[in-house]
């Protein structure tokens, strides 16, 4: 790998508070990682775990040197059927492979399911053969919703150490994926460093390299610069790589009247491409050939949406869902070849219009896993659009979207930094999981039950260790009630002692309690009670409160 500048690159380590990594005996020997919260009860609750090495206390982290390859052995073990070494070969083979043993026990099903689903094309697994580091994931709706997140430098700013850095900084708030996206310099080595030392699957758009490789003129690029590109990424280890096939010489001008035009910038640089030479864009004439090479590492395909919407006005236009039909007819290319796929969507699109863009996307990629970037469900918030798309993108998710591209609050306004990172990561986990609350994923409330527990029962530590964020959690509550005895209190700063509905809904149970009554009849014994007081007192309405001026 070329030297960093900095000998000693930083990345953040140890566990998050209130967890430890832990890890749960599978079948054959499979030591699969989960984040083990403890609780002041005596019990634990075990998350799902994206970290890696970088939270376990007794790992010993040289970025140097990469992380373990985990996967080594059982790559070196495979045999290919019927000349395909791809998780989509063997699971229509029938063979349960170990990635596919190790994600069952993660999303807690049967690894036939994960089998089955794998071979149906409607979930995949992005997992190179050169990326052995990876800890095996599913992408697909019968599984938890995934949450990528974007990094990568651009010409003007940050360093190799930087992109690494949030790169696990991602991981540790729960990126399922991590998409290097970097079009500055050092796009090679910058790769090589994320790639060794990443726990999750590393997604790229090879065409972002390939023009830096022509000096960012994109009538310059060809298949040929294009072809090396890709198996330069594929020898690295890329797991899945963002084709923008669909974007076909006759589509373009359909975006001529659209409000925002291209906004992709791998869709736009081929709509230039198509235009400067008025050929077909060489990613669908040489699709099949891109096949042949994915298909040798096991390289999933996402096929871009280079005319998704990039405005509320343009959502589900002609353009659009010209390029959709045309990423279904790629989809069963793919396959063919063994070649497992997902299918990029939107974008902006208002609510009303979200579901629509599952359903076609079902319909004509034949339930390829989805994977959308929000959408924005408006225009008008620059410095709040994760909050805009996450709205969106759990809509889009409880759909059936199987993977969400988080969106930071830096989108349309600068490159994102570490805060950024995490803010996105975090609104798109909470995005996720609402999805997978509402599919009733069998995994996903167990969490939501333990930290309402721990919240009435004032556990406010088990709160805070439960929450997707413990840090801000407590830094919140500090701001406040910094003191120790806080963290037991029956009530906090926003309603007071007096006005805690917990601690009154406590009382309430203890009267009944006390008094022999079921909490409805005590209701209304000590409403009873309170408005004879409240017509002794004259009428007049009673603060509990003794200075309000
Ligand atoms: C995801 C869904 N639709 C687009 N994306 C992501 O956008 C994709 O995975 C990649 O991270 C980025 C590609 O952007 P362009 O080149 O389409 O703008
Ligand atoms: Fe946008």
């Amino acid at each position: 790998m070329t030297a960093l500048q900095d000998a000693r690159p930083h990345v953040t380590t140890g566990p998050i508070r209130g967890s430890h990594k832990h890890h749960v005996e599978g079948p054959a020997g499979l030591r699969v990682p989960v984040r083990r919260i403890a609780l002041s009860t005596g019990e634990h609750h075990d998350v799902y775990d994206t970290s890696g090495p970088y939270t376990d206390d007794s790992a010993a982290i040289d970025l140097h040197a990469g992380l373990p390859k985990l996967r080594e052995p059982w790559i070196a073990g495979r045999e290919p059927v019927g000349g395909a070494v791809t998780q989509l070969a063997h699971a229509r083979a029938g063979v349960v492979t170990e990635e596919m043993r190790y994600i069952a026990v993660r999303e807690g099903v049967d690894a036939e399911l994960v089998r089955s689903e794998v071979a149906r094309g409607r979930a995949v697994i992005p997992a190179n053969r050169r990326h052995p580091e990876s800890e095996p994931m599913v992408i697909g709706k019968r599984f938890l919703v995934k949450v990528n997140a974007n990094i990568g430098n651009s010409a003007v700013t940050s360093s190799i150490e930087e992109e690494v850095d949030k790169m696990v900084w991602a991981t540790r708030w729960g990126a399922d994926t991590v998409m290097d996206l970097s079009t500055g310099k050092d796009i090679h080595a910058t790769r090589e460093w994320i790639l060794r030392n990443s726990p999750v699957p590393i997604g790229t758009v090879p065409i972002y390299q390939a023009l830096e490789k022509v000096d960012g003129d994109p009538a310059q690029l060809s298949w040929e610069v294009y072809r090396d590109t890709v198996v330069e990424q594929c020898e690295q280890g890329v797991d899945y790589m963002t084709v923008h096939a669909g974007v076909l010489l006759r589509y373009v001008p359909l975006t001529a009247k659209r409000v925002t035009g291209i906004v992709s910038r791998g869709g736009s640089i081929m709509a230039a491409w198509c235009l400067a030479h008025h050929r077909e864009s060489f990613l669908y004439t040489h699709f099949v050939e891109l096949c042949e090479i994915l298909r040798r590492y096991d390289v999933t395909f996402s096929l871009g949406d280079g005319l998704r919407p990039g405005s509320i006005a343009d959502a589900n236009d002609e353009a659009q869902l010209a390029e959709l039909r045309t990423l279904g007819e790629l989809t069963r290319v793919a396959k063919e070849h063994d070649v497992q796929v997902m299918i990029e969507g939107p974008g902006h699109v208002p609510l009303h219009r979200i579901r629509e863009n599952v359903e076609l996307e079902e319909q004509w990629c034949d339930e390829a896993p989805f994977y959308t970037l929000g959408p924005l469900t408006t225009d008008i918030a620059p410095g709040y659009d994760h909050i805009t798309s996450a709205i969106g993108a759990a809509t889009i998710a409880e759909a059936g979207t199987a993977m969400l591209c988080y969106v930071t609050p830096k989108e349309h306004l600068g490159l994102p930094d570490r805060d950024d990172v995490k803010t996105g990561v975090i609104t798109y986990k909470i995005a996720a999981h609402a999805a997978d609350l509402a599919k009733e994923h069998p995994l996903a409330q167990a969490r939501d039950d333990a930290l309402s527990a721990a919240r009435f029962e004032f556990r406010w530590l088990d709160q805070f260790h439960l929450s997707l964020d413990p840090d801000t959690a407590v830094a919140f509550h500090d701001q406040t009630l910094p003191a120790e005895p806080a963290k037991t209190a029956h009530f906090c700063s926003m309603c007071g002692p007096k006005f805690c509905s917990m601690r009154i809904t406590q009382d309430v149970r203890d009267y009944a309690e006390a008094h022999g009554l079921t909490s409805v009849e005590a209701i209304e014994a000590g409403m009873a009670q309170e408005s004879g007081r409240f017509a002794d007192e004259g009428g007049r309405i009673h603060l509990p409160v003794t200075d309000r001026t």
